[in-house]
């Protein structure tokens, strides 16, 4: 198990409606034990952006859980450093790690990656976990690109020590079969988001990772 493997990311919710879908997903985030809640919006301008990360820090805090998700925030370790959030992460065309490293130390980094190499270069520049994919056909990111073969993704697997996150277009169901690959855990949108029933769909997924980690409780 690790502090990474179940992570729930905001779609691009509409800035008239973040007070109820993050309330929302907050809650989710935190009674079904989600490791992670990222913030990320791809529409919103950088201040609505920076309220948004504002009021997801503010609505954990409310929270005694003693199992709360970390708050990360998509592509901007600025916003995330003055929101007072536990990480960022970063795509290979974002701020450089080593610069984010250097500048945010506190920062825990997650780095999406498409390759072997970009695993390498992130794991050595001291990125804390990898995202890859799309492991599936996905709706929720415009420039995905294609998907990522199983052979490329155990590849990855086999040879990096830090964890390794699944992403795109995964759902409560082909989530067993990335087991087989060697992730360690999964990132997902659309499959809570736009679940009839997101908490019902996020514990199902907390199920299915933690015998994915061989967690016994
Ligand atoms: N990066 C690769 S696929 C993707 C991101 C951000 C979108 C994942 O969304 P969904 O709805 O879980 O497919
Ligand atoms: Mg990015």
């Amino acid at each position: 198990m690790n502090r990474f493997n179940f992570q729930i990311i905001t779609k691009d919710f509409d800035i008239t409606e973040y007070k109820i879908y993050l309330g929302e997903l907050s809650r989710i985030a935190v009674k079904s034990h989600a490791d992670v809640l990222q913030l990320r919006n791809k529409k919103l301008t950088a201040r609505a952006f920076y309220y948004a990360a504002l009021y997801i820090k503010s609505l954990l805090n409310e929270f005694s859980s003693d199992r709360k998700p970390l708050l990360i925030v998509n592509d901007r370790p600025d916003i995330a450093a003055v929101a007072g959030a536990d990480g960022v992460h970063i795509g290979q065309d974002d701020f450089p790690l080593e610069m984010i490293k250097k500048n945010y130390p506190n920062l825990i980094t997650g780095v999406s990656v498409d390759n072997l190499k970009q695993a390498l270069d992130a794991q050595n520049n001291g990125a804390d976990y990898i995202g890859v994919g799309p492991v599936y056909g996905t709706t929720s990111k415009i420039d995905a690109g294609g998907t990522i073969s199983p052979e490329n993704l155990k590849t990855i697997c086999r040879n990096v020590k830090i964890p390794v996150i699944a992403i795109g277009g995964i759902n409560t169901y082909n989530i067993k079969e990335l087991s087989t690959y060697g992730v360690d855990g999964v990132a997902v949108i659309s499959a809570i988001s736009d679940s009839a029933n997101p908490m019902e769909t996020a514990a199902a997924f907390r199920r299915n990772i933690d015998k994915m980690a061989g967690v016994k409780y």
